[in-house]
């Protein structure tokens, strides 16, 4: 037993019996999205993973404990506190367990919560990277080390970016990860369908995407995959706009010396602001619609098992 883990009932005994189950992170909530959308779109996050078939289980550090499965309060909690949480990844959780602290988990720890409850499908909007300018900054996610050595499968759509994709693919590639598109060739860049950079792999349905994850567990590989969903046409936003408010945020950023773990949050909201809050229109589809993958390839993957 560990005693900084919390699952819930629910959580449990769907695991138990292997039924389909979707983790959800918690920072997207936190830092993603201002209030009261975050906690909105949390909870029909939720709701769509339902509607799928599966079990929904939101990941956060409550009170020193890593719960897997938190309660609707406790969404609401976290969405109304907003960037005052901690903002949790894999090199927080020591002190923030010892401290009894709260903490809101990005997809590397998201994943770790996932991991130690038998989870093996997540679902989010997107993922960390390797930062432009990293060359010089070593801005690296670690979202990227936790999906080299934690098996968990993430649905995201994507990278934004804000990101260096084409040096995001490559230490991918190093670590081992294979990059699925799904009903796509082409890696998506979370606002907008298209990058310009491929996938490893196309995959066209949730039954296939099940049969890669089973084929690693049976063949007793770690690590994890990524599979990016692209956008809904009807959500996406146009290529140019996006790069143009990309490169100013980005430049507002950097004149305000913002790095570290604040980067990304103060890049969002500034897009958010750039577009007139069209970008965070877009972001809540692109959840759902992964959301509505990461159920359908839970569902596959519990018939696979
Ligand atoms: N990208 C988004 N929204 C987010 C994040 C990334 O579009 O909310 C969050 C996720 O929780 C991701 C984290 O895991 O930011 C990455 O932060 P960092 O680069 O500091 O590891
Ligand atoms: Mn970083």
């Amino acid at each position: 037993m560990n005693p900084y883990l919390f699952i819930s009932d629910e959580v449990r005994a769907a695991v138990a019996e292997n039924r389909p189950v979707v983790a959800l992170e918690s920072t997207i909530i936190s830092h993603g999205m201002p209030y009261p959308q975050n906690v909105e779109t949390a909870l029909s996050v939720e709701a769509t993973v339902r509607e799928h078939g599966a079990v929904p289980a939101t990941i956060a550090i409550i009170q020193g404990k890593l719960c897997v499965g938190i309660s609707h309060d406790q969404i609401t909690y976290l969405g109304k506190k907003g960037l005052s949480v901690n903002k949790a990844s894999r090199r927080d959780l020591p002190v923030l367990l010892a401290r009894g602290d709260d903490g809101a988990t990005t997809v590397a720890t998201t994943m770790i919560g996932a991991a130690m409850a038998g989870i093996h499908v997540f679902a989010t909007g997107g993922i960390g990277g390797v930062h432009r300018g990293a060359q010089s900054t070593m801005d690296i996610s670690a979202d990227l080390e936790e999906l080299a050595r934690t098996d968990v499968t993430v649905v995201c759509a994507g990278a934004k970016s804000i990101l260096d994709l084409g040096l995001t693919l490559e230490y991918l590639e190093t670590k081992g990860v294979p990059v699925i598109g799904y009903q796509t060739d082409e890696l998506p860049a979370f606002y907008c369908r298209d990058s310009g950079f491929g996938v490893d792999y196309r995959l066209d349905t949730p039954m296939e995407i099940a049969a890669a994850i089973r084929a690693k567990q049976v063949a007793g590989l770690t690590g994890g995959m990524l599979i990016t969903n692209p956008i809904p046409e009807a959500y996406a936003m146009p290529q140019s706009q996006m790069s143009a408010c990309i490169d100013q945020a980005i430049s507002i950023a950097s004149s305000n010396g913002i790095k570290g773990k604040a980067i990304t949050p103060f890049l969002l909201d500034q897009i958010k602001s750039l577009t007139e809050g069209k970008s965070l229109a877009s972001n809540i589809q692109l959840v759902l619609n992964n959301a509505r993958l990461g159920a359908k390839i839970a569902v596959a993957l519990s018939s696979l098992s």
